[in-house]
């Protein structure tokens, strides 16, 4: 086998309208919105330093179903960049960028986009021309797809492509995507054996279901590995996971976080191939905007100027953590604390948060976004430093207000009965009623148990411990 290597994406999401974040100051936000297609200029860069022989993408590379212009000129302008370095590139559609009928984009010749209607197998050269892989791929027609694709593709894909490559005609299986067999004559010159080709199979779906996510194209891991494949290159996921070795199956994730769930680093993986066809991964970042989720333990504490300061040095440490990199982060405080209604009545998470912000704004020079730690909540999920299990016990007023409590909990009646009784005012106002309504029972009970918590603690300032 012939060595080389390629960079394997998927789920670019480029143009991704980044709502809910109109709070944030202009800049940031410019800098936020133009992060999928800043990543996707990381990826053209980095495909060209590290000399790939070929760059394939998994599917989602825009992020809505009608393509912005704006999205489709930026990638067409990378893709033209990678054809000038000769640098071909393998692309399927997935269910945010289905290939429908309305879709008329001219991608440059250095582009090979898979069909939808069954899977289809390429040979790729390497730099020199020499036959090195076969890629095994399938679009989405539609934006939701159910059936099992995976079961689809050929189990010989190297078998049929080299068949068409070598000038036979393939099995019923699979057909061969002509352009590229006869695109080069002195490649169709070279006569080629299925057993020193790669496999890869491209594919955008959901390995061993996930309650997380869409499960479009459902398969199961078995079934990928015994399709006889040397790598699968998947999308979908946007979490970054390695499935499978010998045969590898690899999501790369999303290249650009796109909200305060998708944490971390994020980028695509640069697979090298030796000639005995083992396969190192390697990933390398592409994003320039972070998400993190971080959380602080604050029991123990005695006072919010001692809060204040924790919080303070933890994000300096995050800070030198990301470097250059501007990062958006949601806090958490945790633990059980004597200061649980101080930190509930003084809004305290919106002071913290706007000092926090203003000084990073301080820092920061005109247009200049670098470095920036952004807190876009802090959320106080702490317990007061009461003893609730003593409390029901006691036969006294605050053991009565928690036993009401957990009735409401447990019981829909009985919760419903509460908040009406609580909020009576309040729901004279028809929007309220209607937004009441619109709430979850998990809300509800927990605005139950918050509730009780602050007003045990108010008593227990004023009354004798059990
Ligand atoms: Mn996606």
């Amino acid at each position: 086998m012939i060595p080389f290597r390629f960079l394997h994406a998927a789920d670019l999401h480029v143009d991704s309208p980044f709502r809910g974040l109109q709070v944030l100051p202009d800049k940031l936000k410019g800098e936020v919105q133009e992060s999928t297609f800043a990543a996707w200029d990381n990826l053209v860069r980095l495909a060209i330093r590290a000399k790939v022989d070929f760059v394939v993408i998994s599917g989602d590379l825009y992020d809505g179903r009608d393509r912005s212009l704006k999205a489709q000129w930026r990638l067409q302008r990378g893709m033209e960049q990678l054809q000038d370095k000769q640098i071909p590139v393998y692309i399927i559609h997935g269910n945010h960028d289905p290939l429908h009928r309305e879709v008329k984009w001219e991608w440059p010749s250095n582009v090979t986009v898979f069909p939808t209607d069954k899977p289809q197998a390429v040979i790729v050269p390497n730099k020199n021309a020499s036959p090195v892989a076969v890629i095994c791929g399938m679009s989405y027609a539609d934006m939701a797809v159910y059936e099992n694709l995976a079961a689809m593709y050929p189990s010989r894909p190297a078998r049929n492509a080299v068949q068409a490559w070598n000038g036979l005609s393939p099995d019923e299986e699979c057909t061969v995507y002509a352009d590229s067999v006869e695109e080069s004559t002195h490649r169709s010159q070279q006569s080629v054996a299925a057993n020193e080709l790669f496999r890869i199979g491209l594919l955008h779906g959901t390995v061993d279901g996930s309650a997380e996510h869409d499960p479009y194209a459902p398969c199961s891991k078995r079934e990928l590995v015994e399709k006889g494949y040397d790598y699968w290159a998947l999308g979908h996921i946007h979490k970054r996971e390695v499935l499978h070795e010998s045969p590898y199956i690899v999501y790369p994730g999303n290249t650009q976080g796109r909200h305060v769930k998708e944490t971390g680093a994020k980028g695509c993986y640069l697979v090298n191939v030796n000639e005995l066809g083992d396969v190192n991964l390697q990933f390398e970042t592409l994003d320039t905007v972070r998400w993190r989720q971080e959380q602080i333990d604050v029991s123990g504490i005695s006072s919010l100027q001692s809060i204040m300061q924790l919080l303070d040095e933890k994000m300096a440490a995050w800070k030198g953590e990301e470097g250059e990199r501007l990062t958006l982060i949601r806090v958490e405080l945790t633990g059980r604390t004597p200061l649980y209604a101080s930190l509930q009545q003084e809004s305290f998470p919106e002071q913290w948060r706007e000092a926090w912000q203003a000084q990073e704004l301080d820092h920061a020079s005109y247009e200049e976004v670098s470095g920036i730690l952004w807190p876009i909540a802090l959320r106080i999920s702490c317990t007061p430093d009461i003893d609730i299990e003593q409390w029901e016990a006691t036969d006294s007023f605050p053991g009565d207000l928690i036993r009401i409590a957990s009735q409401a909990q447990q019981h829909d009646t009985a919760r419903e009965a509460l908040i009406q009784e609580a909020l009576e005012t309040l729901l004279q106002q028809p929007r309220l009623r209607n937004w009441l309504a619109s709430q979850s029972s998990e809300t509800q009970e927990e605005w139950v148990r918050e509730a009780m918590l602050l007003a045990v603690e108010w008593l227990q300032s004023g009354v004798k411990r059990p």
